[in-house]
């Protein structure tokens, strides 16, 4: 189903004033009830938690908000997708099928997990195989995981512009290892662009988890046809 604008912006709205309030039922019940009305887990997350999170970050960036509200507002998203939004996808999901596995964390010096949980979770519910190492992951961690996992796809997740070298840190020792083809390494979150990780390297980039879904699959097809 695509979502109206109008009811868009009054989820906006909704979602502002429970963590303005600190709600955590009143952000629950708002997922249970855009869900009832027909809007899928997945469009809540990205047109409407994504971008009334991206304002609170702008207004903490502006110093209108400090640290505990922010951490207000993600107490408050964490019970809607554990509560309301996880066990929906997962119930939605369910393709059996191996499509590969994908190594994903969140990279080192950074503790935001939201949105790469998500992620995480899409590819699971897709087929993939996900070991997710959480977060304030090293390169050495990422790339001794997927050795030991035999990973087609290593997942960086960053929200923090000091994290972005230990992305290219990862690149930097598959390729003097001589191992840079032997993974497909994807990124996204906030602290990246899709110019910025092309520019780094990286075999893919996406703003959502949907598409980072639909890039893993891709980059599984090029590869299993390499092979072939
Ligand atoms: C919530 C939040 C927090 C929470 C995190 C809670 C948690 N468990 O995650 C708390 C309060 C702990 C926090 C702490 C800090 N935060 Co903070 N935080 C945010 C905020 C407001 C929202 C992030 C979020 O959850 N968004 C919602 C999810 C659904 O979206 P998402 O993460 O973007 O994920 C989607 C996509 O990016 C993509 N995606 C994500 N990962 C991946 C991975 C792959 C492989 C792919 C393909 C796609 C993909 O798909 C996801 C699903 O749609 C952002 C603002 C913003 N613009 O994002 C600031 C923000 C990221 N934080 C910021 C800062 C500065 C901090 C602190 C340093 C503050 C401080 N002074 O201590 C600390 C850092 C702590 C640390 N070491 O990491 C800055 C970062 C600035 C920068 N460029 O470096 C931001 C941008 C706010 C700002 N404008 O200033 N924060």
């Amino acid at each position: 189903m695509t979502v109206s604008g109008e009811a868009v912006h009054r989820l906006q709205q909704e979602l502002t004033a429970a963590i303005d309030e600190a709600d955590i039922q009143r952000g629950v019940a708002l997922a249970r009830d855009a869900l009832s009305q027909g809007i899928s887990p997945l469009d809540l997350i990205q047109d409407v938690i994504r971008p009334v999170m991206k304002d609170f970050g702008e207004a903490f960036a502006r110093l209108d908000i400090f640290l505990p509200e922010l951490m207000g507002a993600s107490v408050v998203v964490k019970a809607m997708q554990s509560q309301v939004l996880e066990p929906a996808i997962r119930q939605s999901g369910g393709n059996s099928v191996n499509q590969g596995t994908v190594v994903i964390g969140t990279c080192q010096g950074d503790i935001h997990d939201i949105g790469k949980n998500m992620v995480s979770l899409m590819l699971q519910v897709n087929g993939f195989k996900v070991i997710d190492l959480g977060t304030n992951v090293s390169p050495q961690t990422f790339l001794d995981t997927a050795r030991r996992e035999e990973a087609d796809i290593i997942a960086l997740s960053s929200l923090l512009t000091p994290s972005l070298p230990y992305m290219k840190d990862l690149l930097k020792r598959l390729e003097g290892l001589g191992e840079r083809d032997r993974y497909m390494v994807i990124a996204g979150g906030a602290a990246l662009s899709e110019e910025y990780s092309k520019r780094a390297g990286f075999d893919g980039y996406s703003e959502d988890a949907i598409t980072a879904v639909e890039i893993c699959k891709n980059l599984m097809k090029q590869r299993k046809g390499a092979q072939a």
